[in-house]
């Protein structure tokens, strides 16, 4: 079943339209940009929220950056797998990657050669689930189910992950 986080926070109502901006210091192709805008996508797709990509980073709501070990908020990366990514709950918007991940942007995860190898999008919908205000789900098949990402590939939300967010919008 699905959680939220302590006191349930989520969007408000007048911040339904919801923008977001990669931060400076990477340089993220076009490729890159694709995979957060479908991750966004499954999202949209189940509630009232819509996200737009905005080049304003210190004005979007959302702001997402790749750091490598400590950047400056208390949770540290550690390099190869461990921690991949963190996002924290509204009203932050704030999503954080470890670049020293061994990231799958297109292709077939399940086949890489990399034991390490990890699919953004898979990632990139869970945390965004986060930075909606979902918590962690006790249900397998949901994307907020906390469990092994190393090559391994799911990005279709569940049941458990739709009833969760459309409880909160
Ligand atoms: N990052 C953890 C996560 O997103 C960070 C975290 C731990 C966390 N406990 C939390 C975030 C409680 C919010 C609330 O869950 S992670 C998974 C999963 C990670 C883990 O890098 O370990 C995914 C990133 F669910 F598979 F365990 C993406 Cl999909
Ligand atoms: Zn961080
Ligand atoms: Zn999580």
């Amino acid at each position: 079943h699905y959680t939220f986080f302590p006191g349930t926070p989520r969007w408000p109502v007048y911040r339904r339209d919801l923008t977001y901006a990669f931060l400076p210091g990477n340089e993220l192709t076009d490729e890159v940009k694709a995979v957060f805008a479908s991750a966004f996508q499954k999202w949209s797709a189940v509630t009232p929220l819509t996200f737009t990509e905005t080049d304003s980073y210190s004005t979007s709501d959302l702001t997402i950056g790749f750091y490598s070990g400590d950047h400056g908020d208390g949770e540290p990366f550690d390099g190869v797998l461990g921690t991949l990514a963190h996002a924290f709950s509204p009203p932050s918007g704030r999503f954080h990657l470890d670049a020293d991940e061994n990231w799958i942007v297109s292709g077939d995860v399940t086949r890489s050669a990399l034991p390490s190898a990890v699919d953004l999008e898979t990632v990139a919908v869970h945390e965004i689930g986060h930075l909606l205000g979902l918590g962690h789900s006790s249900v397998e098949d949901a994307i907020m189910y906390p469990t092994v990402t190393s090559r391994t590939r799911k990005v279709e939300l569940g049941d458990d992950d739709i009833q969760g967010i459309q409880s909160l919008y």
